[in-house]
């Protein structure tokens, strides 16, 4: 790169991803902003860590107001910034939400992809700065083959899917056609102790919490049989980091190359405060039992099937290792163990 100042700008740092990349790249010592969305409540818990007060000399976090539906903000920002390296994180990134709200969707995760592309031809950042989409498995949606990888034909099957497929693409023309160092990184599903409360390893992680503590009595989930390739949220970032660093753009899938089903998610998570599951049942009558007590402890609620489902995920992540030297380092039990024990934790502190 021409330019050898490391700035980042960080959409979505106040989410999972960009909390841990912020982190990542603060250790490497770049200078990090991120945009925030204006709350009524505080909405920072996940960076409050590093943040410093702005008028401490040599500050190298710093946040923004702004929002990816709102183009003259972005231009703004990244004109104010001059990054070096744009992560694009922010989005409406829950599934069956976007079915409730598939134009705003839309409007964030495709809208806002284009616009931030824009922006940085608007104010000649073509060559300066790096451009890091966060793409995602959704986009193979139903399933064509597996293990998928970056040859594999998309078939979304959501708003949020069908928004990151224009996303997608929105890069690789933009590289094609200006030829922006532009690249995707399709995602499979990564976890951790800051995955958002609603996603499912988190509803389970902190459910299994709060029937260990006695202030819960049932997990009421969705499709039990969806099968998922999940990961753990550090490493992916890490990822994501090394994208940026090839002197070539392109598009790349980062994965463990392992499937579990949601069920299996819930016996490694019970398993951590010591209850064995007996699953009884099938369909929506499908109950996991406490093997020693009898108590039925997750029971299927049909309200949160989607419409439309993803039934397997599973990544090949091959080219991530060959070009990028990148594989995961976490495992699936160790991931669960770790959202457990965090959720164990913040509610004996919350008393
Ligand atoms: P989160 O839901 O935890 O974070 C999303 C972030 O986007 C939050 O900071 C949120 O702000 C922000 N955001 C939402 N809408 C807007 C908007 N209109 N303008 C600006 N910011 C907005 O997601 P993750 O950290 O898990 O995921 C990061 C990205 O990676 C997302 O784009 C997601 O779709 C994608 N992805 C995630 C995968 C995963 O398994 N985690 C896998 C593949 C892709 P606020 O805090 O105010 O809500
Ligand atoms: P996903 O994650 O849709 O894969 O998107 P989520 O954890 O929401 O669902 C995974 C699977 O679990 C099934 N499921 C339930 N899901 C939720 N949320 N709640 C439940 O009660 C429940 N019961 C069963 C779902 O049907 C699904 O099959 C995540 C997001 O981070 C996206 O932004 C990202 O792009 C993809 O991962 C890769």
């Amino acid at each position: 790169m021409s330019d050898r100042r490391k700035v980042a700008l960080i959409t979505g740092i106040t989410g999972q991803d960009g909390s841990y990349l912020a982190e990542l790249l603060l250790e490497k010592g770049y200078e990090v902003h991120g945009i925030k969305r204006r709350s009524s409540s505080f909405n920072t818990g996940r960076v409050d860590h590093l943040y410093h007060d702005r008028h401490v000399p040599g500050a190298s976090f710093l946040l923004h107001h702004g929002d990816l539906t709102d183009a003259t903000n972005l231009i703004r920002i990244l004109s104010q910034v001059q990054p070096t390296e744009i992560y694009n994180l922010g989005a409406q990134s829950h599934v069956a939400v976007s079915f409730e709200t598939p134009e705003y969707t839309a409007n964030s995760d495709a809208l806002g992809t284009l616009r931030l592309l824009e922006a940085m031809r608007i104010l000649g950042l073509e060559k300066s700065a790096r451009f890091y989409q966060a793409s995602t498995s959704e986009l193979y949606g139903k399933v064509q083959a597996v293990p998928q990888d970056e040859m594999t034909p998309f078939y979304p099957r959501s708003p949020y899917a069908a928004a990151k497929l224009y996303g997608y693409w929105i890069v690789v023309n933009y590289r094609e056609a200006y030829g922006l160092h532009a690249s995707n990184g399709v995602l499979f599903n990564h976890e951790s102790p800051r995955r958002g409360e609603t996603f499912v390893t988190r509803k389970i992680t902190r459910a299994v919490a709060a029937i260990h503590l006695g202030q819960q009595d049932t997990l009421w989930l969705g499709n039990l049989d969806a099968r998922r390739d999940w990961g753990h949220a550090k490493d992916f970032v890490e990822g994501m980091w090394r994208i940026l660093q090839q002197d070539t753009p392109d598009d790349y899938v980062l994965a463990t190359g392992e499937t579990y089903t949601v069920r299996h998610f819930c016996d490694l998570s019970f398993g951590e405060v010591g209850i064995a599951l007996d699953w009884r049942g099938a369909g929506v009558n499908e109950i996991g039992v406490c093997k020693k007590t009898g108590r039925e402890l997750v029971r299927v609620d049909p309200a949160y099937f989607r419409p439309t489902e993803v039934d397997l995920l599973i990544g090949n992540p091959a080219k991530a290792k060959r070009v990028l030297g990148w594989s995961h380092t976490i495992k699936l039990p160790e991931l669960a163990a770790e959202m457990v024990a965090a959720d164990v934790a913040a509610l004996k502190s919350n008393g």
